[in-house]
């Protein structure tokens, strides 16, 4: 009977109406005429009963096989929208397609009406979703595991040129439709209480009980994740905090309705909102619940799965298992492995810590000291006293490590200490002792791990280091979002690419094929029209597809440095009002990114740059020489338009500064050329497109190591026509007439010596690589050989390749299936 049910889920037109009309008239109580949100909702369920079979086919052969699995854990997956993606991979998008159109609806329309599963800040959380669509593509037994925030990322809104953040309730009302609750699988959560040690009567051991907690309900939710046509459907499973009905019945046996209605709130109150990434809420207590909510559900999870197939003994337990940390976030994993190989099944330590430290392995994503994680001991010890039992053990015999090989060096054992004097943890240094490998995500970035932050344990354990270069999924960016660069590459070199990026260098072959150049170019432009688009209905600001496509999406930071974009459309509007306009070509300029709410110079520059467009955009005499947009709400979907979109993508990060870039990547693909520091994973990149193909500037990262000793930004401005004009105007309070000082704490801080960004010891060089751009772009045969380029060699920015490097070097899982 199952077989039958399931074989009438069929895959042909009329099979995906029948479900798509059953859901919406049945199930939703909708009818064709209603609101596209509905029609989202009863194709989701549509296409979503195509993946169950192979859902529960693909779970079965993991565990059929027992074979070795990879777990991802994450706090953060930036899933975007999840429909056009599912029927892409699943290979049916044509039929879907006529399937809706014969109903009289637009597919396009229903697409537009799912609402992004923004469960991510930026790059970490993107980078985590692709690699969950490349693991299930190469057929690789890993699971995600993550947090299911009731509230994403904030809503960017604009007001007055001000950032203000609203919530973002992305599950709306009801549920989401891609998610499975399975309460089966509920795990129980401890928090607070006392660690004390006990004797056990009969064998005399001597342990450590966890009492008096208080407990929460860790409820997964599980989103299927389907792999490109070859029938495997991964899992990403996101827990959700509940109170325990124990928690609420004693409180409220003891009279204390409030209390215990209260004490519910509080618990669910740990997956309620997702963290915006920002110093000031570093140590926050929530936010550590979080990580041992996440890392705790999780391990428990996989230890019951194992104890499910194999029995209470866990030898094997490192050989078939590996748990990659996306960066210190869940780096409490070393520690609750061990408590539970520990408490819970009873082993000694030694081999606790044979198992843990084997199947760990930790990813860095950033340099910058202040996204350093560290929480006091006294948090600790009030939220996780048993887990502050382990890791001073773990420090303890670490350090007699550190003080073997360098005896009587106590600088290194206070340098390397997992405590730091201040009574903190050091999550980083916890993530890098209890795993085997460690990676940053860019050479230039794992190379500098090694040379700088973690260079004393680079001394100890140099077999541990090694590098991942980030990537992203040729199947989203390309496949998904830029249609007509799609049925072009398929047209001239076939589909292969889309699982062989490789495979993109075949269209150099077509570099002078006039037909190709055109069809390219025409590409191009539409993708343009599509952009400017939006960028009028979310601005108002008319953007010229003749105008070369000048963008900057990301977070917004100081290292990002889109000051120094402003600084140089500042310049441009100099040389425009003095009729410097020789050679001119047109420039349509469009930043984007939230900035985090805490983050006031951040917030600062949303303003600056919204102040400028105001008077660049309304001066006749600028006109379409120069326009200047500020997208608002930056996400995945609107990154789905903006990357194929675009002519020019600015990496402008102080170099040394941006671990990998991943937008860089997107772009790349889809035939933008690179303006971009020597910085993250710019550095391949260039090597890849080769220097014609890339406009390269500013100084490298020892030449700013250099240069922050004895940093005189004055001096820049003094020697330098263009940048005195530009500082004249800025601070003349020609951008912020009726709002004085506004930009004040902007201008001092790159006009302090103490800048660590060293913006102005970059302009000269960036206006200049900005004027070769400028050029290069007039000479349309030119630039468009460099966008074909860029996108011919971009094949190994696929995150197919970041994963199987992984799985070669590091998680060493065999496929599952033969993919038929
Ligand atoms: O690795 C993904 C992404 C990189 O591409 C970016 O360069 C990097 O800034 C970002 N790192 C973070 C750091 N957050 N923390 N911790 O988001 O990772």
């Amino acid at each position: 009977l199952i077989e039958e049910l399931l074989k009438k889920v069929g895959m042909n037109v009329t099979d995906i109406e029948e479900d798509f009309v059953n859901y919406l008239y049945n199930m939703l109580g909708r009818n064709l005429a209603s609101e596209p949100d509905y029609h989202y909702k009863a194709l989701a369920y549509a296409v979503r009963d195509r993946v169950m079979k192979l859902w529960k086919q693909t779970w079965a052969g993991y565990h059929q096989e027992k074979s070795k699995k990879a777990y991802y854990l994450s706090m953060e997956f930036l899933i975007g929208r999840s429909l056009s993606n599912n029927m892409l991979n699943l290979g049916i998008e044509d039929k879907v397609d006529l399937a809706i159109y014969k109903l009289g609806l637009a597919l396009e329309h229903i697409e537009d009406a799912e609402a992004d599963a923004g469960l991510g800040n930026g790059g970490l959380g993107r980078l985590a979703a692709c690699f969950m669509d490349s693991c299930a593509t190469l057929r690789l037994p890993v699971m995600g595991y993550g947090l299911r925030y009731e509230y994403g990322m904030f809503k960017q809104l604009i007001q007055n040129g001000h950032q203000i953040e609203a919530p973002d309730h992305w599950l709306g009302y009801d549920s989401y439709p891609w998610e499975f609750q399975r309460r089966e699988y509920t795990r129980v959560i401890r928090f607070g209480g006392v660690s004390r040690p006990y004797r056990d009567h009969q064998t005399g051991r001597l342990t450590v009980r966890w009492e008096d907690t208080e407990e929460v309900l860790a409820v997964p939710y599980d989103v299927p994740i389907p792999g490109y046509k070859n029938n495997t459907v991964n899992t990403l499973r996101l827990w959700s905090a509940q109170a325990t009905e124990i928690f609420n019945f004693s409180e409220f046996n003891r009279g204390s309705y409030f209390e215990a209605v209260s004490s519910k709130a509080e618990a669910e109150n740990i997956t309620m909102v997702l963290y915006p990434n920002d110093a000031s809420e570093n140590g926050k207590e929530l936010r550590l619940k979080q990580q041992y909510f996440l890392v705790s559900a999780s391990l428990q999870d996989v230890v019951a799965q194992w104890i499910e197939q194999h029995g209470h003994n866990v030898d094997d337990f490192d050989t078939h298992n590996v748990f990659q940390l996306n960066d210190t976030h869940p780096s409490l994993a070393v520690v609750e492995l061990m408590r539970i190989l520990i408490d819970d099944l009873g082993l000694e330590w030694d081999k606790a810590w044979k198992i843990t430290s084997n199947c760990m392995a930790y990813t860095n994503h950033t340099l910058l000291p202040e996204a350093l994680e560290r929480w006091q001991v006294s948090l600790f010890q009030k939220l996780l006293p048993r887990l502050l039992d382990i890791i001073y053990e773990i420090n303890t015999r670490f350090l007699k490590q550190v003080a073997m090989k360098w005896p009587g060096d106590n600088d290194r054992l206070r340098q390397m200490s997992v405590i730091d004097e201040h009574q903190n943890v050091r999550m980083a240094y916890l993530a890098i002792v209890g795993s085997f490998s460690v990676n940053g995500v860019a050479a230039l970035h794992s190379q500098l791990l090694k040379d700088g932050l973690f260079n004393d344990f680079y001394q100890l354990w140099p077999w541990k280091f090694n590098n991942k270069t980030n990537g992203v999924t040729q199947r989203r960016w390309i496949a998904s979002s830029n249609p007509g660069l799609r049925k072009l590459l398929a047209d001239t070199i076939g589909e292969g690419w889309i699982t062989h990026l490789d495979e993109l260098t075949a269209i150099e072959q077509q570099i002078d094929n006039h037909s190709f150049r055109q069809a390219w170019i025409e590409v191009k432009r539409n993708n343009k029209k599509r952009l400017a688009q939006l960028v009028q209905q979310d601005t108002g600001v008319v953007f010229n597809p003749d105008s070369m496509f000048d963008v900057q999406v990301k977070r917004i930071h100081e290292y990002k440095r889109q000051l120094l974009n402003v600084l140089h459309v500042i310049h441009l509007y100099t040389r425009i009002k003095r009729g410097d306009t020789a050679n001119w070509t047109n420039r349509c300029v469009l930043i984007g990114g939230k900035a985090a709410p805490g983050y006031f110079m951040a917030k600062t520059i949303i303003k600056l740059v919204n102040n400028v467009a105001d008077i660049i955009n309304n001066d006749p005499e600028v006109g379409d020489k120069l326009k200047l947009a500020f997208i608002p709400n930056y996400r995945v979907s609107v990154m789905e338009i903006i990357a194929p979109g675009t002519d020019l993508s600015e990496q402008i990060s102080t170099a040394g500064k941006e671990a990998s870039g991943t937008g860089n990547m997107k772009f790349m693909m889809n035939g933008a050329v690179t303006i971009g520091t020597l910085d993250g994973a710019n550095v391949e990149i260039l090597e890849a497109a080769g220097e014609d193909n890339f406009f390269l500037f500013g100084l490298k990262t020892d030449e700013v190591a250099e240069l922050r000793h004895q940093y005189h930004p004055q001096s820049y401005i003094d020697s330098d026509h263009d940048l005195q004009s530009v500082f004249n105007l800025l601070e003349s309070g020609h951008f912020n007439h009726f709002e004085p000082g506004l930009f004040d704490d902007l201008i001092n801080g790159m006009k302090s010596p103490g800048d660590p960004w060293v913006t102005l010891a970059d302009f000269r060089s960036f206006v200049d690589a900005q004027q070769q751009a400028a050029t290069a772009f007039r000479n349309v045969e030119r630039w468009t050989s460099m966008s074909i380029i860029n996108s011919a060699r971009s094949g190994v920015f696929s995150t197919d390749r970041t994963i199987s490097q992984y799985n070669e070097e590091i998680w060493k899982l065999t496929p599952v299936g033969d993919g038929d």
